[in-house]
């Protein structure tokens, strides 16, 4: 289950596979399958969240979007009553604007810490833990996804793996919560 992204490997593919379909008209992917009409993109978000910014300016987004169905979709824009959000690639530690990212097919696009975010920019006011921030996001064939995104500690991490639980973060210790328990958070839906 820890199908954690390859973004640029992944982009690739897809855009690669894309490109196949467009040059042989129509079809499936022809992945000998056969006979299963494929489904068009099911998609949802999980993990949404905003660590809260160092910065009064600038801020950072991340969140899963799953995709239970067998077309692909692609994200294609963010918007925000509290920011401007533009879709940003994390390469080698810097950063990329892109125009869309790609949700393969029953497969999900992750964007995770030092990796593919959502750049949140000219910000309409401080953002702090427990704030929420309402994010739509707009899909190339989908229909748009409304997200309630929390505002979190600055060092939250979904999965908390990669680093040791911090002892000093004494904010909403769920001492125990080992897997998905962030039943606090409005997201979803
Ligand atoms: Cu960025």
């Amino acid at each position: 289950m820890t199908r954690r992204s390859v973004p640029r490997a992944v982009a690739a593919l897809a855009g690669a596979a894309l490109l196949t379909l467009a040059a042989t008209g129509c079809s499936g992917a022809g992945a000998g399958d056969g006979g299963a009409e494929p489904t068009p993109p099911r998609l949802s978000v999980r993990d949404a969240y905003v660590p809260q910014p160092a910065s009064a300016d600038v801020a950072a987004g991340y969140l899963v979007v799953e995709n239970a169905g067998s077309t692909p979709d692609r994200l294609v824009g963010v918007s925000s009553p509290a920011a401007t959000v533009t879709l940003h690639r994390g390469e080698d530690g810097a950063m990329v604007p892109t125009d869309g990212f790609d949700v393969p097919a029953e497969g999900e696009l992750a964007f995770e810490r030092l990796g593919n975010h959502l750049m949140l920019s000219e910000l309409a006011g401080p953002l702090r833990e427990g704030d929420t921030v309402e994010m739509t996001l707009t899909f190339a064939t989908s229909t748009p996804i409304e997200v309630e995104v929390p505002v979190t500690s600055m060092t939250y991490r979904p999965d908390g793996s990669g680093s040791a639980p911090d002892p000093a973060a004494g904010s909403s210790g769920d001492a125990g919560g080992a897997h998905s328990g962030h039943g606090s958070s409005a997201a979803g839906s």
